[in-house]
């Protein structure tokens, strides 16, 4: 008789141990929090008990706690570099926008007014020459070209049919660019000058440049814009 009675409880606990487990083998966190879950969120399985948390996915992570996460922050490894955050003349894309500083293509009209002195004479010119070029990666590249009036027969013959400016050193860092330029005309001459390009935002520039001689003088003035 007691014989029967232990063997009857054994089964008894076997069918319920087997019971306990087959219900925890049904918690499956994908679907979410389950009444013997104490889960919030069924990515933090992070209770005591012991259903497998199936769920694939992994939280994101933001290695500089600057509230952006890997993926979106350009660089997870500095905290004031993030999506919004602050630009800084610092040749880097802190807004992670995908351009450095004031990088891009420019444009704007510079006004050059040139003096030539030819055979006893003095003479006189006043040109609107558009400024084209491009900033990227710490390189300036760019031209001011300036076409006189093909009918300015002086203007043709002292600065030529084309006088075009370009950058002596294209290295630029930071707000001011401040380096040679060279004036060369389509008659065949070119000249020394200097150029300066001073960003009063990362979208506007004043431009200046330069060229002093006795014979032939330049000096034009412009703002200019990214596009
Ligand atoms: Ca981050
Ligand atoms: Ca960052
Ligand atoms: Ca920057
Ligand atoms: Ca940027």
């Amino acid at each position: 008789m007691l014989l029967r009675q232990a063997v009857s409880g054994s089964a008894r606990l076997a069918v319920l141990l087997l019971l306990g487990c087959t219900a925890r083998l049904t918690v499956d966190d994908t679907a979410g929090k389950d009444a013997s879950d104490a889960d919030t969120d069924i990515d933090s399985d992070t209770d005591a008990d012991t259903d497998a948390d199936t769920d694939t996915d992994v939280p994101p992570v933001d290695r500089d706690a600057d509230g952006s996460p890997e993926g979106e922050d350009c660089d997870d490894t500095d905290r004031h570099v993030f999506p919004g955050a602050a630009e800084a003349w610092d040749d880097e894309d802190g807004d992670c926008d995908g351009v450095v500083d004031g990088d891009g293509a420019w444009a704007g009209d510079i006004a050059m007014a040139a003096t030539a002195v030819y055979e006893g004479r003095r003479y006189n010119f006043s040109l609107v020459c558009p400024f084209t070029g491009t900033r990227t990666l710490g390189v300036l590249d760019f031209a001011i070209t300036c076409t006189p009036d093909t009918d300015d027969t002086d203007a043709q013959r002292l600065l030529g049919e084309t006088l075009l400016v370009t950058p002596d050193d294209a290295d630029v860092s930071g707000d001011t660019w401040e380096d040679g330029v060279v004036f060369t005309s389509s008659n065949g001459w070119d000249s020394d000058g200097e150029g300066r390009i001073a960003w009063s935002s990362f979208d506007d520039a004043d431009v200046a440049v330069e060229m002093g001689g006795v014979s032939l003088a330049a000096s034009g003035s412009g703002e200019i814009a990214r596009e």
